[in-house]
């Protein structure tokens, strides 16, 4: 049987899957020659190859995702028409197809229908809100380097005369110079260094043990952690060689502490760790490939959600940083807390035990977080892009250093 396209798979389920198995509902969609561009309905923007065989087409032919997207707030209705692939009548959206690549000068115009979200029902016709331009006299090339000079205080909305490219560029590197020189003279911390020593001593004074287990991780632990073919960290992970990988996730080293240091330490034991983990990842702005994670747990006594709140609640204070706190679940611990800056996940929090505990040789009640330490900082100086708290030589402390 002949393959749909890919816009036709997107028309049909009104769902977009993203590589790491996250469920968006589609807003509207534009085709081009090639390409498809779309519009979530958590507002996410990006353009895919309008393909019958790619990842995404064969994600959307599947009935598998991971969760849904918080955001994108997607009705049950919605989740099981896809899960279920009963479309009923009428519930596809039409899309205007175009042949040429967002050529329009006044974007603000272009209009796209948006999916439908119920079935039996029109789709409404809906102006597409565009970003605006950085500068519209400067080419892509241009923008793209004038976005990376840029530190989230400066304010281009301000000026009204529009310098030139080249005299801008000067301006902007020599602000960035001066930054950089600033931080030589007045403090020489690494920003991911220093909230890594923040957060460890705060856990320490919190009576948590610090722990150091290894980078590099037996390919057994990925399954011992309950991680199947069927979930999407499976594909996710680095593997260096048919026996190791590189670790995604602090827990296997953590749940071997808990074994080894059942008994010795008094109750409740509490331990965490700080460390690099990898994915491979395809979502822009929050994802890295290569990213530091925290975990802290506590096993014995005392685990319980009102606990294990009050403790993120605490290190969220300390850092100064808002959350909202949401149920989710997962297919590794079932249901979790997740804590959430606006529409980024910062942390997954989990209330044991869970069934794969026993594999692991933990017997007793437990309580855990996992928080990502870029996408803290990311908050803190309010980057658009998680790259500029990552490990880099792109940008040291947020700031970019092509700046010859
Ligand atoms: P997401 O759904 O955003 O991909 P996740 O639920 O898969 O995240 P967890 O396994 O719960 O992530 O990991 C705990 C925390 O680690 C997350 O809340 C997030 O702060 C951080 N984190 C996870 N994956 C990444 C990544 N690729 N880049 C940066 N931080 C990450
Ligand atoms: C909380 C998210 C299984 C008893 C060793 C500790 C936790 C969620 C952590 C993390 C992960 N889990 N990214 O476990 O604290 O493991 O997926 Si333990
Ligand atoms: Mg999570």
């Amino acid at each position: 049987m002949e393959r749909k396209p890919l816009d036709l798979l997107i028309d049909t389920n009104g769902v977009w899957l993203s590589r790491n198995g996250l469920l968006h509902g589609v807003k509207n969609f534009e085709v081009s020659r090639n390409h498809i561009h779309i519009t979530t309905d958590c507002q996410s923007r990006f353009t895919v190859r309008n393909s019958r065989r790619s990842r995404s087409a064969r994600a959307l032919r599947n009935n598998k995702y991971r969760k849904a997207c918080k955001n994108c707030k997607l009705s049950d209705e919605r989740i099981t028409r896809f899960v279920t692939k009963d479309f009923g009548r009428g519930s596809q959206a039409r899309v205007i197809t175009s042949s040429k690549t967002k050529k329009s000068k006044s974007p603000k115009e272009a209009v796209v229908k948006s999916v439908s979200s119920k079935a039996n029902e029109m789709p409404p016709v809906v102006e597409a809100k565009k970003e605006k331009p950085v500068k519209p006299d400067y080419t892509p090339a241009q923008k793209k380097r004038i976005t990376t000079l840029l530190s989230p205080a400066d304010d281009l909305s301000s000026i009204k005369e529009l310098p030139t490219f080249k005299e801008l560029e000067t301006e902007l590197v020599k602000k960035r110079k001066q930054d950089l020189r600033q931080m030589y003279e007045d403090d020489r911390r690494h920003q991911l260094a220093q909230l890594e020593r923040d957060i460890s001593l705060f856990l320490i004074e919190k009576g948590f043990m610090e722990v150091r287990t290894s980078v590099l991780i037996p390919a057994k632990f990925i399954e011992r952690m309950g991680i199947t073919e069927e979930d999407p960290l499976y594909k996710q992970i680095f593997r260096v060689d048919e026996n190791t990988c590189l670790r995604p996730m602090l827990a296997p080293g953590l749940y071997n502490y808990l074994h080894n240091f059942d008994n010795i330490m008094p109750d409740p034991l509490k331990i965490f760790e700080i460390g690099t983990c990898y994915r491979k990842e395809s979502d822009g702005k929050e994802h890295l490939e290569e990213f530091t994670m925290v975990n802290f747990c506590q096993m014995g006594s005392g685990c319980t959600k009102e606990n294990l709140l009050n403790i993120i609640d605490d290190l969220l204070k300390y850092l100064n940083i808002d959350y909202e706190v949401i149920s989710d679940n997962c297919m590794v611990y079932g249901d979790t807390i997740d804590i959430m800056h606006g529409d980024m996940e910062i942390s997954s929090a989990v209330v044991g035990p869970i069934p794969q505990d026993l594999d692991w040789g933990v017997t007793k009640p437990w309580m855990g977080a996992g928080m990502g330490i870029e996408r803290l900082l990311k908050v803190k100086h309010k980057y658009t892009n998680i790259k500029r708290s990552s490990r880099s030589i792109s940008y040291y402390n947020g700031i970019t250093t092509n700046l010859r």
